[in-house]
């Protein structure tokens, strides 16, 4: 049954929502979790769902997200699955951009187009859940929906984030409004007991879209929308058959640096609600790094990845991604630290030390606290991050701080005995 979908993950707009992350790379390509790539949720949720040939559509394309996908997945070349990214490109009739995410698959028609298959499965790229999509093109098919859309109970306040909907009996979608700033009473819905006690009465849109592929095709061929949430569905719910396929479990929006920052630091928890240690885990590329090294540390709900050095006096809730090095009496709490792309040398280490600057990594004597340090930053001996105080919010050059969290930018060096 699933050789009859073709899985499209909309890969990030020009929109900057996960600055300064995205200010060298594409969204797809920010990593998450110590180890992995945004992109790799959609893209194991679908192998995990029987869903193998899969576009990523992307703004722009960068080294990065193309090294990954390419050392990442692997098929057989007698499969006809593919994971492949499509960047907004200029062709005869088309010179601009991706206007919106109904115009970025409007321009990858031509690719789509080649392939055999009956549905197309669209998804977000920046959404952390772990979701068997075969259960819902199966009720896609026993309905014969025209378009299909996960939906999930939230909370008045996440209201005006979403898509909202009401559905009848049948869960076919009757009304839909995207994202009402105000007056959305009425559209709370009946819900389960569960939902219900945490207060979540308004069914959203969890932006996942199953339509069958002459539906799309003629809809994105005969109109010029540019988006699915603020055109495409709500036209659709009066011309065609729209069902709602609800979702209740963990789920949740990483398209924001709040959203990714407490995501990432939720994986942490005891009991998290997203369970990396799942027997379908998460792809990713396997990398050929050393254990990490760990010595004279504290470490509490720590998630360290490979190819760590740490030396460091404490670290508290937080995530130490690949090849990170920390020094001596540094204590590190709440952060996400990313790690680095590759190692010094020790002559480069010498030679940072000799000329007193920093070496890649975290320094000694530091205390580093709500940041999201992305890869390669240098920062020095007895550097104060966040430690102290609430910071305004602002972009000042080697860093940013965006609702009390400071964000060191990739490749920033941060002198010795900086307090931010
Ligand atoms: P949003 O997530 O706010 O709402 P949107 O900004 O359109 O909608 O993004 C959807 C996905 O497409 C994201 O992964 C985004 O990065 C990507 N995207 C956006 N513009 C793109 C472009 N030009 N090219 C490629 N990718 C692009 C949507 C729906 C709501 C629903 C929420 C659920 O519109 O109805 O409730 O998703 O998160
Ligand atoms: P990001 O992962 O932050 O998006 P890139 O993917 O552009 O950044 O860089 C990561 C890859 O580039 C790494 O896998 C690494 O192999 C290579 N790379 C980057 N900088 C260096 C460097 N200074 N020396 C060797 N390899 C590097």
């Amino acid at each position: 049954m699933t050789s009859r979908v073709i899985s499209i993950v909309l890969g990030g707009g020009q929109g900057s929502r996960l600055s300064p992350l995205t200010a060298t790379r594409s969204k797809p390509a920010v990593p998450i979790a110590g180890k992995y790539r945004l992109v790799d949720i959609p893209i194991s949720n679908c192998l995990h769902s029987g869903i193998n040939r899969i576009y990523v559509l992307t703004q722009f394309n960068s080294a990065s997200l193309n090294k990954h996908i390419k050392n990442t997945y692997h098929f057989s070349s007698f499969d006809e699955a593919f994971v492949d990214i499509l960047a907004a490109e200029q062709t005869p009739s088309s010179v601009s951009w991706f206007q919106g995410t109904a115009d970025a698959v409007r321009q990858s028609l031509h690719h789509l187009a080649v392939h055999e298959f009956d549905y197309v499965l669209i998804l977000s790229g920046d959404q952390l859940y772990q979701m068997d999509f075969q259960a819902m093109i199966d009720q896609h098919i026993e309905k014969e929906a025209d378009i299909s859309i996960a939906t999930i109970p939230v909370h008045a306040n996440d209201v005006p984030g979403f898509g909202i909907l009401k559905t009848n009996e049948d869960n076919l979608i009757t009304s839909f409004i995207e994202k009402p700033k105000k007056d959305f009473e009425s559209w709370a819905s009946e819900v389960s007991d569960e939902m219900a006690a945490q207060g979540r009465y308004y069914l959203a849109s969890m932006g996942i879209y199953i339509f069958s592929r002459k539906l799309l095709f003629d809809i994105l061929q005969n109109t010029d929308h540019p988006d699915f949430g603020k055109e495409i569905i709500p036209q659709s719910i009066t011309d065609h058959k729209v069902v709602s396929y609800q979702y209740e479990g963990y789920w949740t929006d990483i398209g924001t640096i709040p959203s990714f920052f407490d995501a990432n630091l939720g994986l942490t928890d005891d009991i998290p609600q997203f369970n990396l240690f799942d027997k379908n885990s998460i792809f990713t590329r396997a990398r050929m790094l050393p254990p990490s090294k760990i010595s004279g540390t504290l470490m509490e709900k720590a998630i360290v990845a490979d190819g760590c050095i740490i030396n460091a006096k404490h670290i508290k809730r937080s995530i130490i991604g690949i090849r990170t090095r920390i020094g001596f009496d540094t204590e590190v709490e709440n952060c996400y630290v990313m790690g680095s792309d590759n190692y010094q040398t020790l002559e480069q280490i010498e030679a940072s030390r000799i000329a007193d600057s920093p070496i890649m990594g975290i320094g000694d004597g530091c205390c580093i606290k709500n940041s999201i340090i992305d890869k390669n930053a240098y920062i020095g001996n007895n550097v104060t991050i966040n430690c102290a105080g609430i910071l305004p919010d602002g972009d000042f050059g080697t860093y940013t701080v965006q609702d009390g969290i400071v964000v060191v930018k990739k490749n920033a060096i941060i002198p010795n005995g900086t307090v931010i």
